[in-house]
């Protein structure tokens, strides 16, 4: 299948600049390039399209640049928003392209990556306004979506100039590493447009270089794709743990686990087709979601991660806290209420402290009851001590009543 098919297959593909990119991408090796402007310190899961399909483009032989805007972050892009955004400061974009650069690393290392501020930042505004600016027609400009849609409540100038500036970008590659196609988003359409049609004046009709876009992603119930209840899941993991991020993929709704499969994974699409008739037969084993969620989160935070991701989720759904150990323990009961004790305590006064029991009474009845458990193991015993050198690792002591209410214990 030509690659320009199984993106269509995956539903990445949105928009072509010309049809015959097609079968150029059979061919011929293309240099290509995406970008991302540090708008944050880290990346989110919303980004990481551009570099899934950066790398199914480098599995066809196409060699691939990764480009991190420090400059163009210093301007904002308009695109797909709706007011103007706050400016960043210098340090900020350069530090967060930092971030961004050495996470675009981890998932691509194959690949060449670029910061834009070491050529924007050199242009001067008299050769800037002459031999670029005179390339620009302001109606073109204005007719741009990310432009139009702004005019009736203002865009500043800063931002109505930035598809000058990304086309600076997409002529530099195209002089400099020979680059001929640039991908992004739906949005980004007329920022990789206006490129082109620098590159031709610059370099005359003939030169032919073009652009890809894949669709917005969506969530079937209509709330924003790359949030989960604690907010935006980051690839960073002391922004998002890996456990968190592997359960972000798995809590994926039925509804849109095939479109993920489709998107996120890298089985062939005879393994896809297969995955997807197991997960349609028995969705509630979650087949789909579990495979993205393994391929991504191996991708991003590497396998031992993804093996500690799995003994978390394994451990929390059987009880067997016991096999985690202190760290899988912190980061599988991040969400979940704390005490601090500092000295061992009656098992029944410290199900009343954890908030798992009312009273005393109650609390005697729950233990009796067998309702109670300390790190996964039943306790009927009334005269039970949480002792610090029983806990896991010395450091935590995890209680749970009934099915689902859970305390940590933290010793100190
Ligand atoms: C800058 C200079 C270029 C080419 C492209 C750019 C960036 C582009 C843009 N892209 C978006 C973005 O988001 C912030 C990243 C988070 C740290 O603004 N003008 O930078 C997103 N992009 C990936 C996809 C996107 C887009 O990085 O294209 O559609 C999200 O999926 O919003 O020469």
């Amino acid at each position: 299948m030509r690659l320009i098919d199984e993106l269509k297959y995956r539903g990445l593909l949105s928009d072509v600049t010309d049809e015959a990119i097609g079968d150029k991408l059979e061919s011929e090796s293309m240099t290509f390039y995406v970008g991302a402007d540090p708008t944050a310190k880290s990346l989110h899961v919303g980004h990481l399209i551009s570099y899934l399909v950066s790398k199914r483009l480098l599995e066809r032989g196409h060699k691939p640049i990764l480009l991190i805007g420090g400059g163009t972050g210093l301007i904002g892009d308009p695109s797909g928003r709706g007011s103007e955004r706050q400016l960043l400061t210098l340090e900020t974009s350069l530090e967060n392209a930092e971030g961004i650069a050495s996470q675009v690393r981890r998932i691509l290392p194959n690949a060449q990556v670029v910061n834009n501020y070491d050529w924007i930042s050199k242009f001067n505004v008299i050769t800037f306004l002459r031999d670029i600016g005179k390339h620009f027609n302001i109606n073109n400009m204005l007719n741009k979506d990310s432009v139009k849609s702004r005019l009736e409540n203002g865009i500043s100038f800063t931002e109505f100039s930035y598809q000058i500036i990304q086309s600076l970008d997409f002529l530099h590659l195209y002089d400099t590493e020979n680059c001929r196609l640039q991908i992004g988003g739906q949005e980004q359409w007329g920022n990789i447009t206006a490129g082109l049609d620098l590159i031709r004046k610059v370099n005359g009709p003939e030169a032919k270089a073009y652009g890809l876009t894949w669709p917005l992603l969506l969530k079937s119930d209509g709330t924003k794709f790359g949030k989960s209840a604690g907010g935006a899941v980051w690839l960073d993991k002391d922004l998002t743990s890996p456990y968190e991020f592997y359960q972000y993929w798995i809590n994926t709704p039925d509804a849109d686990a095939v479109d993920r499969l489709k998107k996120f994974t890298f089985m062939s699409i005879e393994e896809t087709e297969e995955v997807i008739k197991a997960f349609e037969e028995a969705p509630h084993q979650r087949l789909a979601q579990k495979k993205v969620a393994e391929e991504l989160t191996v991708l991003v935070h590497g396998k031992e991660a993804y093996e500690s991701a799995l003994n978390i989720s394994r451990a929390l759904f059987s009880g067997d806290v016991k096999s985690l150990n202190a760290s899988e323990i912190s980061e599988g009961f991040k969400d979940v209420p704390s005490i601090e004790i500092t000295e061992d305590k009656l098992l029944v006064d410290l199900l009343i402290e954890a908030g798992l029991a009312s009273s005393k009474r109650e609390s005697r009845e729950f233990i009796k009851n067998n309702a109670v458990s300390v790190n996964g193991e039943k306790v009927s015993d009334l005269e039970f001590m949480v002792k610090r050198e029983n806990g896991i690792d010395q450091s935590f002591t995890v209680l749970r009543r009934g099915k689902k209410k859970y305390s940590l214990v933290k010793h100190f």
